[in-house]
């Protein structure tokens, strides 16, 4: 009796340990930075056609950066997907992300490589994207407010209250405009830019496309956000009016990175894998991202803004997307810009 109780108990361990270790190589973690909808697209695509369970958080680039770093003693994500390019790459260079070279990149435009290549292959470039603004026009009409169309206009007095944008802290988004302006203008023209549009902003909000939203609710009358997060207001219907600055603008290569010490290593994989082919890049049409993806078979909307047109600075990534650069102008910003009176 007590040898056949033994025998239970033994198959009984040995049933709920292969039960947990298979549940826990079905599973990956995803840290997801681009918009809520295409995240959750992207999570139950996976789930759907792998089994795979996928545990998706949403968080801005800049905070997700946080996230890995205070996580880095003890990894809880696998796989960060989305959110601009400088964030990924400052992880990249902190030792926060696992190399690994994906057999897709044959697939992929060139852009995308130099990302990967530029970080020893610890991230790659998924979808890109110009920077510029939106504007509500029945708000502007309302306020008699003239047609903004650079980016020297949002820091005209009457534009005062006008103007929204991320805080560049947590949001890729509001850190890709201040290395922007900086490229345009130059240092100290470019924190003086920063310093008189501080004047008119009504609010720095965590997320970078919040201030387009709130822009189509009405709550400000212009958002600084990337062009194709404008357009995806305008799509549905809210009457927002795209701007490509005419000084010229930045642009983002939004990537995607292996969280280093990942427990899910084999499935961060294979989500990495489907995350760059065509099929699933053109996934983001359903949710109205009109990025560019970086695949060059998956489809692009006609509703998308077209790079080929707008005045594109030549960013530079490497520095930009440096941990001493990215630190020290957050600093800058924080103790020149953002401390004064408004
Ligand atoms: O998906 C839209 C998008 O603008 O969101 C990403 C962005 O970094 C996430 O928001 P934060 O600015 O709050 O970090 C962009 O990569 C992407 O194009």
């Amino acid at each position: 009796m007590k040898r056949f109780s033994l025998a239970v108990v033994s198959a009984l361990t040995a049933l709920a340990t292969t039960a947990s270790t298979g549940a826990a190589a079905e599973k990956v973690t995803l840290y997801c930075s681009a918009q809520e909808d295409w995240c959750q697209v992207m999570a139950r695509g996976f789930e759907d056609e792998t089994g795979i369970k996928v545990n998706m958080t949403r968080k801005s680039s800049g905070e997700t950066f946080a996230q890995l770093k205070a996580e880095s003693a003890n990894p809880k994500g696998d796989v960060w997907w989305g959110g601009t390019g400088d964030p990924h790459l400052q992880a990249a260079e902190e030792g926060l992300t696992e190399p690994y070279v994906s057999s897709m990149r044959s697939e992929l435009n060139d852009w995308a490589i130099s990302q990967a290549t530029s970080a020893n292959d610890k991230t790659i470039g998924i979808y890109s994207g110009a920077l510029g603004y939106g504007y509500n026009k029945d708000l502007l009409a309302a306020a008699g407010l003239p047609e903004p169309k650079c980016w020297a206009d949002l820091t005209k007095p009457e534009f005062k209250g006008h103007v929204q944008m991320a805080n560049p802290n947590s949001s890729g988004t509001a850190y890709t405009t201040l290395a922007t302006i900086v490229q345009l203008f130059g240092e100290e023209k470019g924190f003086d830019f920063m310093k008189a549009l501080h004047v008119n902003i009504n609010q720095y909000t965590k997320s970078g496309s919040a201030p387009i939203k709130a822009a189509a609710r009405g709550e400000t009358t212009v958002g600084i956000v990337f062009m194709h997060d404008a357009v995806k207001q305008a799509v549905k219907g809210f009457p927002i009016t795209v701007v490509a600055p005419c000084e010229g603008t930045g642009y983002e290569i939004g990537s995607m990175s292996i969280v280093k010490g990942s427990r899910n290593l084999e499935n961060a994989q294979k989500f990495y894998d489907w995350a760059l082919t065509a099929d699933v890049q053109t996934m983001a049409l359903q949710v109205n991202a009109f990025q560019v993806p970086s695949n060059k078979g998956a489809e692009t909307s006609p509703s998308a803004p077209d790079l080929a047109s707008i005045k594109l600075i030549d960013y530079d990534f490497t520095l930009y997307g440096s941990s001493a650069e990215r630190r020290r102008l957050l600093k800058k910003w924080d103790e020149d810009v953002s401390v004064l009176p408004q």
